[in-house]
Order: structure tokens, then C-alpha cells, then sequence
């Protein structure tokens, strides 16, 4: 029989996953042995779920916490003649069990699966949706999956990677030679162990058809995995793990690869670290140990390695000890790695400017830097904050509009700049306020008295940054990154009490910078002239006046990613059919989103589709249009307050909220319009659209209700008073 251990204290998700991946295997000799480590997630539901089919056997951590203790207790319960260690964030794909089993002979110590690494959950993988580990088939590809040092040491180049997780072991190879795990070693447990088990096993097999899937974490803020701890507070653990590796591995092989590994670790780390820590150990204690070890180094071992040359000579340095050589290295080692940076990536000349110049530069506290969409239009809530301000305000202040194109048309007298160019970060740096309606660029770093009016763009469906589940998108970085923007907010937009509450989670945002202050581009719906300005649009449109317009505008999706910020997009919608019912009546505008890069070719279509993708605000097209047909996107929350009907085309339901995002509202049942897949329902509720208005009326009040009540047509005054100095 296989024990199975799994230890777990926190994230339900990814342990229902778990037990899922066992309780599919066709294997069925096993036990799985649950210890818990004070969780307080109640496990009812799971243990209803899996108890039969995984033979589930719970126990619990009373006196001592960790994942070396509950392995270890995991260990003592264990009835099998195999274990087995599987995370509870991890999961086999495939008959893995079998697969492992099938390799073992009498004199077989272990064996052990195929890893590969993911963001996503199990569903995720299963379907083919998700996509592999950045890079993980071109270093697989470098390996032998045959050899186990190779494989299972040699593949990695951080000490914490090798592990004991998805391999099985018989169990006398941990009671016979007394291995167990280390509980006075947090961060860096499986490292030393699996340098014990290498120490007595004699032999070890691969088994292809197993596979073991390690999830990584994708919330380095709330939830993070050992690499993403801080330097500064593992190292006293690196230092324990690494000790003990000398101490035990006695392969020459396996010796060479650590010593190459903490090679890498000091050139990465040390040059930097050296001047940035504020305690200053890795002056002094990390300092002291890292030269200590690194004399034990060979020079071949540096020389033969695939390091820069810049870490290489760093290294030759560092290896010798002298203390005044090393000093001046570490200096060096900065000043040629910013230089040789600074070479390849302009707006990193562009950041040094601004950190030794611009910022020295008076501040203006009367200039105003404008940017929407992240420089690819003058539209949304940013224009209409803007033409408040050129009303009311006039020439008091400086208005700049960062821009990827300078030509695009903006009303008023302004100062356009190309973004990211030099006069981006020179006017980001002296200006006071920033109006933008995504998120800043990190690169260009802001200042104490800056402040940040982000107006966002939109009332969530789907779900966003911290709320989003494992799947497409939701990386560390993402989430990082979002995280680090959204601490420099100093206002954030909201169109109605819901946006408040979901913003606050999922920016993990506090109240205070949160604001009801309702969308400044929902402010010419509310307009008195709103018609004759609709008849304006429609004849810059070319747009028959006596036909009526339905506006498509989908949203994006996240599987269809090309590059940055690029996406494609498949039509679903049968235009020959909609042609051919509806032409003599309606004319349509085809709104992609502003991420999709490749358009398409509507040239059948002349006068029944127009394609508005590139038209610059979106507000113009709600004006002018009958109906809007929309799939994901946040736009109906706006259109809402027209007061017009509105369709959801969701082709991809299933996918989309399973797989792709998952949304805040209940689509089957709380959807101000019908919501539909087929092309067949489509052209019945575009045919039948005054019935349908009827039939959702009531929905539809509740809707504008709690979406659109707050917007009146003052958003923009509201806010430009509250935001800058009269
Ligand atoms: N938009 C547009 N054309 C489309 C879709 C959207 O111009 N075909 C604009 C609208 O102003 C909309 C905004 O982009 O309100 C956001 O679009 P979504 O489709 O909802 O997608 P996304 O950019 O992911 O924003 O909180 C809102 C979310 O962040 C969604």
C-alpha cells in the first residue's frame, strides 16, 4: 500500500484539487493521510467528498506546527510499505500511481515522476487551457529525464528546488536509516532531506508516464511560497540548509552543482543586497558566511558555468577573499550591470534621468498629466475630468496628455507627449497630479506630494487581481505589480457602492481612498444636448439617420494573448445573417476592445457593419447607438444609464467563468438583459427587441438602481472639486 501525506493549513481550493488528482487514480492500494496544521478551514465538505474514494485518514498537529512536523507525524501513521508526499497545493495529472508502481523491482529505492511547474489549477491544466510554465520545455529539454541526479538536482539552480514531493519511496528507506524531516528548518526543509535520502539510496528509477504538477503561488502578498519570503529573513536558513548539504552529499556531482548554485546565488544577490540592506547583514553576518563558503569553491567550477561575464569575474574576486578586492567588486559589479541595463532599455536611461534630474526639478503644483487607456486614447473618464477643468478652470492650470500617438486630436490647448518618451518621465516627475484611467507605470517613480487620481475604467463583472482564482492571467508578477501601483493611489473613482466594495478587495485597498463619486464619462449621458450631439456623432459615422444602431462592444479574452497587452479575437457573430434579417433596418458598429490587435476585414459588410475599433471614446458610440450587445464587458454598467436595451452574447459562457476568469454577479439570474449563446437567439431577441425591454423591465430597474444611480451628469464636477485646489 502507498501512504499518501499531505499537510495542510490553509487554501481549500488547491487541497480539494489535491485529493482530487488522488481520488482519480485507477490505484487504488493507498491511504491518504491528512494532517492538519491548525487550519481554520472547515473540512466537512471535503472530507464527505473524498473520504471513501481517497481512504482518507485525518490527523492533526497538537503541540507543533510546520510542514517537517506534519510530514513527520504523517510519517509515525503511515501503514504502507510506500509513502508518498503530495502538497496541498500540488496534484498528479494523469494514472500517475500506476505509472510509478509499474517501476518498481525488489532492489528499487524510489521512483519518481515528471515535475513541471504551474500557476493553474488542476480544471485549468486538464482542459489544455492554460498555458505552460514560461520556459519550462526548453529547460526540460537541457535534462535527462533518466539519469535522477541529473533530473531530480542538476536541473535546478536554486538549492530550494529539489524535493521530495510526488516521488515514491519505500518507507524503510526514512525508518531503516532514521530519515526524517527537520523541523527546526522552515524554509529549506525538503532540501536537506532529499540530500539524506540521496546519501542512502542506491537505486532510484524515472516513471515517464507519472507526473506531478507544482503549483506555484500566484499571491506573493497574501499567500507566498518559500522563494518569495524576503531574503533578508531566510538566509539564516539558507545558511543551516546549505551546511548540511556539505555535511551529507559526499557524490562529487551533486557536490559541484551546489557549490555552482550558491555561486549563482552570491553574483546575483551580493552586489546588490550588499548596499540596499538597511540592517546591513549582508555587510556584515551574510557577508562573512558567503565569503567562508565560497572558499570552498573551485575556479573550473565558475569557469566552466554558463554565468555572465560580469558574475564570472565578480565570482573570481569573491572566491579569493580578499577583503579590499571584494569591496571594490561589488561596486563595480553594480555600476557594469546598470551600465550594461542602461544600454539595452531605454526607459531605464529614461528612469536615471528621472532619478538624478527630473526629480530635482521644482514641482508644479498647477500641472496636470492626463492619460487613458495607457496613452491609446482621449476618451474615458480622464477627457471628461479634463474638459471640467479646461471649462472651469481655464489657464489656471497646465494640462499635459501623455499619448502613444502625439497627433491624436484633443480639444483645448494642451501639451501633448509621447509616452515613455524622455518628456514623459520629465513631466510625470514636475507635475502634481496624475488623472489616469488604468494603472502608472512603475518605471517612472512618483513623488511624495504626487498625487494619483486613478478613475478606473469600469464596473467589475469579471473578476480582478487578488480575487482572481488560479488560472489565465493571475500571475505573482501581475498580482505584484498591481499591488505595488495600487499602494501610490491617492483617489480611486468608483460609479456606485458595489465598485467601492469589490475595488477594496480586490486592489486591497483601505476606504479612505475610495470615492463615490460616479463615472465624469457618464456625464454627457445625463446632458441636455445629449440627442443633438448623438446626431453629430452619426454623421461623422456616416451613419444613415434613418436607421437605428446597435452597438456590439465584446471584451477581451485572456487566452487569446498575442504579446503585452495584445489579444486576437474570433467573431462569433454570423454578420451574412444578420445582413441578410436585418440590414434594411439597423446599422451595426463593431467596437472591439482596445486590446485586440488584429482587426477584422468587414469589407463584405460596407454599410451594414461599421468598424469603430479605432474610434477614440466610447462614450460617443452609447450616445448614438439603439441597443449594445456585450458579452463580458464592464460597458453595460455604463450604458445603463441610457436606459436602453441591452444583450449578452456569451458564446463561451462555461469557459469563461470557469476557466478564463469567473465573475462578481450571478449571470444566470441577475443580468439586466437576456442572456444567450447561439446565434439563433441573437437574431430572436435583436427581432423581438421591444418584447424583450418589456420582459426585463423590472430586472432592468434593480440594475440601474444599484449600477447606475449615483451618475447624474455632475461626476466630473464632483470630483474636480474634490481632487484639486480650487
Ligand atoms: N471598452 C471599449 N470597447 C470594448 C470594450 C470595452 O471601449 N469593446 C472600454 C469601455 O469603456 C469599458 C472598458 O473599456 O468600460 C473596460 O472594458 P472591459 O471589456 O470591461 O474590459 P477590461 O479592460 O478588462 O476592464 O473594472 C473593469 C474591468 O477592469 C474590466
Amino acid at each position: 500500500m502507498i501512504s499518501i501525506i499531505v499537510t495542510h493549513k490553509q487554501n481549500l481550493s488547491y487541497l480539494h484539487d489535491c485529493l482530487e488528482s488522488i481520488a482519480e487514480q485507477k490505484y487504488k492500494d493507498i491511504e491518504t493521510i491528512l494532517v492538519l496544521d491548525h487550519t481554520e478551514d472547515d473540512l466537512t465538505d471535503i472530507k464527505e467528498e473524498f473520504g471513501e474514494s481517497t481512504n482518507l485518514k485525518v490527523y492533526e498537529l497538537t503541540d507543533k506546527t510546520g510542514v517537517a512536523a506534519g510530514r513527520n507525524l504523517g510519517l509515525e501513521k503511515a501503514q504502507g510499505d510506500f509513502v508518498m508526499f503530495l502538497d496541498n497545493d500540488d496534484y498528479m495529472i494523469g494514472e500517475s500511481l500506476q505509472a510509478m508502481m509499474d517501476e518498481f523491482e525488489e532492489e528499487t529505492d524510489f521512483v519518481y515522476p515528471q515535475y513541471k511547474r504551474t500557476y493553474f489549477k488542476r480544471e485549468a491544466v486538464l482542459s489544455g487551457l492554460a498555458s505552460p510554465y514560461e520556459g519550462e520545455e526548453k529547460e526540460l529539454a537541457k535534462v535527462d529525464f533518466n539519469d535522477p541526479v541529473n533530473y531530480n538536482i542538476e536541473r535546478y539552480d536554486s538549492i530550494e528546488m529539489p524535493s521530495v514531493l510526488g516521488t515514491i519511496y519505500r518507507k524503510k528507506l526514512f525508518t531503516d536509516n532514521d530519515i526524517k524531516f527537520y523541523e527546526d528548518q522552515p524554509y529549506y526543509a525538503d532540501v536537506e532531506v532529499v540530500a539524506d535520502i540521496y546519501s542512502v539510496a542506491d537505486f532510484m528509477k524515472g516513471a515517464e508516464g507519472a507526473l506531478y504538477m507544482q503549483r506555484l503561488h500566484n499571491d506573493k502578498v497574501n499567500n507566498p511560497s518559500l522563494s518569495q519570503y524576503p531574503k533578508d529573513e531566510t538566509m539564516p536558513y539558507y545558511f543551516m540548509a546549505y551546511d548540511h548539504l556539505m555535511e551529507v552529499v559526499t557524490n562529487e556531482r551533486v557536490r559541484r552543482h551546489y557549490q555552482l548554485i550558491l555561486s549563482y546565488y552570491i553574483a546575483q544577490w551580493l552586489p546588490r543586497k550588499h548596499r540596499l540592506s538597511r540592517e546591513d547583514k549582508w555587510r556584515g553576518e551574510y557577508y562573512e558566511k558567503l565569503k567562508e563558503l565560497a572558499l570552498d569553491i573551485d575556479k573550473e567550477i565558475i569557469k566552466r558555468s554558463d554565468m555572465d561575464r560580469i558574475s564570472k569575474k565578480f565570482m573570481y574576486i569573491f572566491i579569493k577573499g580578499n577583503e579590499a578586492k571584494i569591496q571594490r567588486a561589488i561596486d563595480r559589479t553594480r555600476f557594469k550591470r546598470k551600465i550594461s541595463d542602461m544600454r539595452h532599455d531605454a526607459r531605464l536611461r529614461n528612469k536615471n534621468l528621472s532619478l538624478h534630474f527630473f526629480s530635482k526639478l521644482p514641482f508644479k503644483k498647477n500641472w496636470v498629466v492626463f492619460e487613458s487607456f495607457m496613452g491609446r486614447s482621449y476618451s474615458g473618464n480622464p477627457k471628461y475630468i479634463y474638459q471640467y477643468m479646461q471649462k472651469h478652470y481655464g489657464n489656471k492650470y497646465k494640462y499635459i496628455w501623455l499619448l502613444n500617438d502625439t497627433r491624436t486630436k484633443i480639444d483645448g490647448k494642451c501639451k501633448k507627449v509621447k509616452r515613455f518618451g524622455m518628456w514623459d518621465f520629465y513631466y510625470r516627475n514636475r507635475s502634481k497630479y496624475w488623472v489616469i484611467n488604468m494603472r502608472q507605470p512603475l518605471v517612472i517613480p512618483k513623488r511624495n506630494k504626487t498625487v494619483i487620481l486613478s478613475t478606473w475604467h469600469g464596473t467589475p463583472l469579471k473578476r480582478l487581481v487578488f480575487d482572481m482564482d488560479d488560472n489565465y492571467s493571475a500571475t505573482p508578477e501581475y498580482k505584484n505589480i498591481v499591488y505595488k501601483q495600487t499602494r501610490e493611489w491617492n483617489y480611486l473613482l468608483a460609479d456606485n457602492a458595489y465598485s467601492v466594495d469589490k475595488f477594496k478587495n480586490c486592489f486591497q485597498l483601505d476606504d479612505d481612498i475610495l470615492f463615490l463619486s460616479g463615472y465624469p464619462a457618464n456625464d454627457p449621458m445625463y446632458a441636455q444636448d445629449r440627442d443633438e450631439k448623438a446626431a453629430e456623432i452619426k454623421k461623422k459615422l456616416n451613419i444613415d439617420p434613418d436607421k437605428k444602431v446597435i452597438l456590439y462592444a465584446p471584451t477581451w479574452r485572456d487566452n487569446d494573448w498575442i504579446g503585452e497587452g495584445q489579444y486576437g479575437f474570433d467573431l462569433a457573430m454570423d454578420l451574412d445573417r444578420l445582413q441578410k434579417e436585418f440590414s434594411d433596418e439597423y446599422v451595426i458598429l463593431m467596437r472591439l476592445h482596445y486590446f485586440i490587435v488584429k482587426g477584422l476585414d468587414l469589407s463584405k459588410y460596407k454599410d451594414f457593419v461599421i468598424d469603430v475599433s479605432q474610434y477614440s471614446d466610447i462614450t460617443d458610440l452609447y450616445l448614438v447607438s439603439d441597443m449594445l450587445i456585450t458579452d463580458y464587458s464592464s460597458a453595460y454598467f455604463d450604458y445603463g444609464n441610457l436606459k436602453r436595451p441591452i444583450l449578452f452574447y456569451m458564446y463561451d459562457l462555461e469557459l469563461y467563468k470557469n476557466n478564463l476568469r469567473g465573475f462578481y454577479i450571478d449571470i444566470e439570474n441577475d443580468m439586466p438583459g437576456p442572456v444567450f449563446e447561439t446565434n439563433d437567439e441573437l437574431v430572436n431577441n435583436i427581432k423581438h427587441i421591444d418584447e424583450v425591454k418589456e420582459q426585463y423591465k423590472e430586472k432592468f430597474d434593480k440594475f440601474y438602481d444599484e449600477f447606475c444611480s449615483v451618475d447624474d451628469g455632475n461626476a466630473s464636477k464632483r470630483v474636480v472639486e474634490k481632487v484639486f485646489e480650487k
